[in-house]
Parts: C-alpha cells; sequence; structure tokens
C-alpha cells in the first residue's frame, strides 16, 4: 500500500512534469543528459582527416582543447562520448578524468602563481589606488552570480581629454583558463612600474588609451578554482537546470549554432540569444563607448595567434592581409603561430568576430601556453612574452586601423560593411542594415552626392562575394536615382551610368 502511494505520487509528479512542461521542451533534459552533467569530464584523442573533420566534431558541440597533428582533443563526459560512437569516429581516452591534470590545485587551497577573482580584484584597487594619474578601475557589469566585471583603464595625463587611440586587452572567458588572467594583470604591473621610468612605456600610456578586463567570467573562474577545476562556461542557472553559457558563443557578430550547440547542457552552449549573458553585454558596452582600435582576448591552450574570421571558412575579413601581418609581428615576441581563427575550426559568436566585425577592431584570441593551466614554473615567460605581445598591439594601433574603423572609414563605407554581414547569412537578413545603407544614398533625403561616390568606389574594391551580396542594393539604388532623374539632371544620369557599369561588371563575374 505505502509502495502504492509512492509509486501513484511519483506518477502524478511525473505527471504534472509532463503535463506543465511539454510545452517548453527545451527545458527538460533527459535523464541521458543529466547524467552527463554529472560526470567528470575526460580528455579524448579523436583521429581527424582535414577541416570536415575538424568541424564536424565542433558542431557536435563538443569541447575542443586541442588540434594538432591530425588529431582533435576533446574535453568530454563518458556519456556525451556516445555521440562520437554514433557518427563513428574513432579516438582513444588519453586521460579518464580531466581534473585529475590539475591535481596540483585542490580546492581552496593556494594557487601559487594564478590569482583568485578577489585577489584580481584587490590588485586592480591597489593599481588605481598607487597609480591615481594614470589608473582609473571602472565596474563594466555583474555577472549572473552578482559578481564586478572591472575594467581598469590606464592612459597618462598627458593628452588626457584628447582622442587617444584605444585598445582593449581580456581574460578569462573561459573558466579553466587561467593563465589569462596572469598576461592582462602582468601587462598592467609592466605599464604602472615603469610609467615614468621607461621612455618607452611612458610614450606608450600616454598615448594611447588603454583598457584591461583581467577577468571577463568572475564566476567561472571562481568556480573552477573552487569546485569543478575543468569548468568552461560561465555559471548561468539555464532554463532546463543545466548550469552555463559559453561567453565566447554570445557575441552578437554571426551568432548561431556553427560550432557551438543549441543544447544549454552543452560545453558550447551559445545562450539563448546573441548578448543574453550579463560578461558579453559588459563587453559591447565597453566596446561601443571606446570604439578599440584593436584587441586581443586570451585563452589557452596551443601557442596560436588567431584573427578574424571565426564563423566561417569563407567569411574574409577586408582587412585580413594586415591582420595576418599584425598576427605575424606579435608571433615574433611570444613564438606562436599565426592562423586564420576559422582553420583552427570555425565557430560562432566568439569574441574577435564581433569585435572586428561589428566594432572595426582589429582583433586577435591568443591561445597561451601548452596546457590549460600551466605549471608555475612556465608563468614568468608565458607572461613576459605575451605582454610583449600585447605592447606591439597597442604600439602599432597608432598607425594602423581596420578598414571598417568608426572613426577613420566613411560613413558609407561602415553602411556596407554591416550590409554585408547582415545580408550574407540568407536565413538573417538585417532590414535595417539595408535601409541604413540604401538611406545613406537616397536623392530624396538629401544624400551628399559624396556618400554615392563612396558608395561606387567600395562597391568596386569589394571581394567577388561581397559583390554579388551588394547588387540588390545597386538596384534600389539605381532606381532611386532613375526616379529623381528630372530634378538632378546630368550629375544623375553620370550616376546612373556608373551604376550600371559596375553591375554588369558583377554580373559577368556572376
Ligand atoms: O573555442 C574557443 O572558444 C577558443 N578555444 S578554447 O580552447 N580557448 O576554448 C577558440 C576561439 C577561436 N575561434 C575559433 N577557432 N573558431
Ligand atoms: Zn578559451
Amino acid at each position: 500500500m505505502k509502495k502504492l502511494g509512492f509509486l501513484s505520487l511519483g506518477a502524478a509528479v511525473l505527471f504534472s512534469f509532463v503535463s506543465f512542461n511539454s510545452s517548453f521542451a527545451a527545458e527538460s533534459r533527459t535523464i541521458e543528459q543529466i547524467r552527463a552533467a554529472s560526470e567528470n569530464p575526460m580528455i579524448v584523442k579523436v583521429p581527424a582527416e582535414g577541416k570536415k573533420q575538424v568541424a564536424d566534431i565542433a558542431n557536435m558541440g563538443f569541447d575542443i582543447a586541442e588540434v594538432k597533428n591530425g588529431a582533435v582533443t576533446i574535453i568530454v563526459t563518458k556519456t556525451n562520448l556516445k555521440k562520437l560512437d554514433k557518427r563513428g569516429y574513432k579516438y582513444t581516452v588519453t586521460n579518464p578524468d580531466a581534473n585529475s591534470l590539475l591535481n596540483r590545485f585542490r580546492a581552496g587551497t593556494t594557487l601559487g602563481k594564478y590569482h583568485s577573482y578577489e585577489q584580481v580584484q584587490q590588485i586592480l584597487k591597489d593599481a588605481e589606488a598607487n597609480n591615481p594619474t594614470i589608473c582609473k578601475l571602472n565596474v563594466i557589469g555583474k555577472s549572473f552570480e552578482g559578481r564586478d566585471i572591472y575594467a581598469l583603464n590606464i592612459t597618462g595625463n598627458i593628452g588626457r581629454g584628447q582622442k587617444k587611440p584605444a585598445g582593449l586587452i581580456m581574460g578569462l572567458h573561459h573558466s579553466r583558463e587561467w593563465i589569462s588572467v596572469e598576461v592582462p594583470l602582468a601587462l598592467i604591473n609592466e605599464l604602472i612600474t615603469k610609467y615614468q621610468k621607461d621612455k618607452d612605456i611612458t610614450k606608450l600610456v600616454d598615448g594611447r588609451d588603454i583598457w584591461i578586463v583581467p577577468v571577463v567570467n568572475p564566476d567561472g573562474l571562481t568556480y573552477s578554482q573552487t569546485k569543478s577545476k575543468m569548468w568552461r562556461k560561465n555559471r548561468r542557472l539555464n532554463p532546463d537546470k543545466s548550469y552555463g553559457v559559453d561567453p565566447n558563443r554570445n557575441y552578437g557578430y554571426e551568432w548561431g549554432n556553427v560550432g557551438s550547440s543549441d543544447y544549454m547542457g552543452d560545453d558550447t552552449y551559445h545562450g539563448t540569444k546573441a548578448f543574453s549573458e550579463p560578461c558579453t553585454q559588459a563587453i559591447k558596452k565597453l566596446a561601443e563607448e571606446h570604439k578599440f582600435v584593436g584587441d586581443i582576448t586570451f585563452h589557452s591552450y596551443s601557442e596560436l595567434i588567431l584573427y578574424p574570421y571565426s564563423y566561417a571558412y569563407e567569411a574574409h575579413a577586408r582587412d585580413e592581409k594586415l591582420l595576418a601581418q599584425l598576427a605575424g609581428e606579435m608571433a615574433k615576441f611570444n613564438g606562436y603561430t599565426p592562423e586564420k581563427s576559422s582553420d583552427l575550426y570555425p565557430s560562432m559568436g566568439d569574441t574577435d568576430d564581433f569585435m572586428y566585425g561589428a566594432c572595426g577592431s582589429l582583433s586577435f584570441t591568443i591561445e597561451l601556453a601548452s596546457s590549460f593551466i600551466p605549471a608555475d614554473s612556465e608563468v614568468p615567460k608565458i607572461c613576459a612574452d605575451n605582454v610583449k605581445a600585447c605592447l606591439h598591439l597597442l604600439d602599432k594601433i597608432g598607425e594602423v586601423h581596420a578598414s571598417t574603423h568608426p572613426d577613420y572609414a566613411s560613413k558609407t563605407a561602415v553602411a556596407i560593411s554591416r550590409y554585408i554581414y547582415a545580408a550574407g547569412v540568407s536565413d538573417r537578413k538585417d532590414v535595417d542594415a539595408k535601409n541604413e545603407l540604401v538611406n545613406l544614398l537616397n536623392p530624396a533625403n538629401d544624400a551628399d552626392a559624396a556618400n554615392l561616390e563612396e558608395f561606387i568606389t567600395e562597391v568596386a574594391k569589394s571581394d567577388q562575394n561581397s559583390k554579388q551580396l551588394l547588387l540588390p542594393v545597386l538596384k534600389e539604388v539605381k532606381n532611386m536615382y532613375m526616379n529623381s532623374i528630372l530634378d538632378k539632371g546630368g550629375n544623375t544620369r553620370q550616376t546612373i551610368r556608373k551604376i550600371e557599369k559596375l553591375q554588369s561588371e558583377i554580373g559577368q563575374i556572376e
């Protein structure tokens, strides 16, 4: 009787669960998924032939640690590994307990060369208190669990108030990548201790507007250092009761599910929408306010300098040559390998795509070291080499900038680049981006004739794919000018002829 009672209660609970939640299918997890969340991750090596298989593995939502010598190393639970079996992949478990890799860090004990969130907070406060003329500490947002997200602004008093080229350095998007906190901290130390002592550092601090966010994901860092070392995402409690959104899949330029997962429990879960997370919102707001000319986001591991775009092999930054050149220059300081980000594996919603594509910042992801959390003895050299890479980029942003940087590019060039981005993804056409561009060129809006000249020049120098995407805009602009032909006379006819010439050139490419 008792047993029956229990069973019927169980059935009633189950029934109410099913009936209440059936309309929120995405919010309930299967037993398998719940099990996967409670398992310890393993390290698994999967032989992968060529880029296609690497991308396939990334597209299954796996958390990729390394791509090297024809194999992909993933961090995965036993349950999730079945996805690989189903697709016929062979693999070797190289370590059945990924956390054991980091056993030298026992929860709650000393972090050695590594800093906790609270220690970082103190370092930043001290930096401001001891160097008030050059340092200003800002809280740029609050994490899901309510921790402050800090940005330290360093700039000399000389020229304060004038517009200086702005640069941004970020650390710790991913919880377990503790070394990515240490490089930004080492950079702060270099700048404040050598200011007015070293000629080059003084010049840099006086001549640049430097912003440093050592910990983008403070909840994740804390969780990794105290509870589960291999944690990757932030600590949002998802509607399905799983935890975490991958901050490096949550940015709003080409946000989607390539190399990133729709499933909340996965390590590369992209969130319910672009910028759903307080930490990515904080960086977005900062980037919109300061128009960075260049930025670096630090991760670990693989000793790589990655540059945009990440979201597709075929997506090429207009400034790819410049980005590759700067990556090559930085590589001289840290010995890392420069690579287009998607060539490692394509993924959507990454920081660098947003920073470059939407903000016009020359943006880099540096994958530090050859393990997530290198031994204490390795930390000083990693920091010293990568501080030099940072200093180089911060110096260079005084003389180079992205072709679509809002301070340097024309309004038309910026509108074109936004339109190409929006139109490039057929299922996510952005009407606003098209309207913005067309309005700039509309003679009925008293459009500046220079805008149209710029438009024609910019289209002419775009790559073939972009030209194709611009055809509907050309058509619309031509129609607008045809309709205004009576008002504007000869110049308009000339303009129309130029548009037609472009149309036919692009047509021939087709
Ligand atoms: O996957 C990521 O977010 C980065 N690697 S990590 O091991 N630190 O998680 C790589 C970011 C660059 N993006 C692509 N290669 N697509
Ligand atoms: Zn990372």
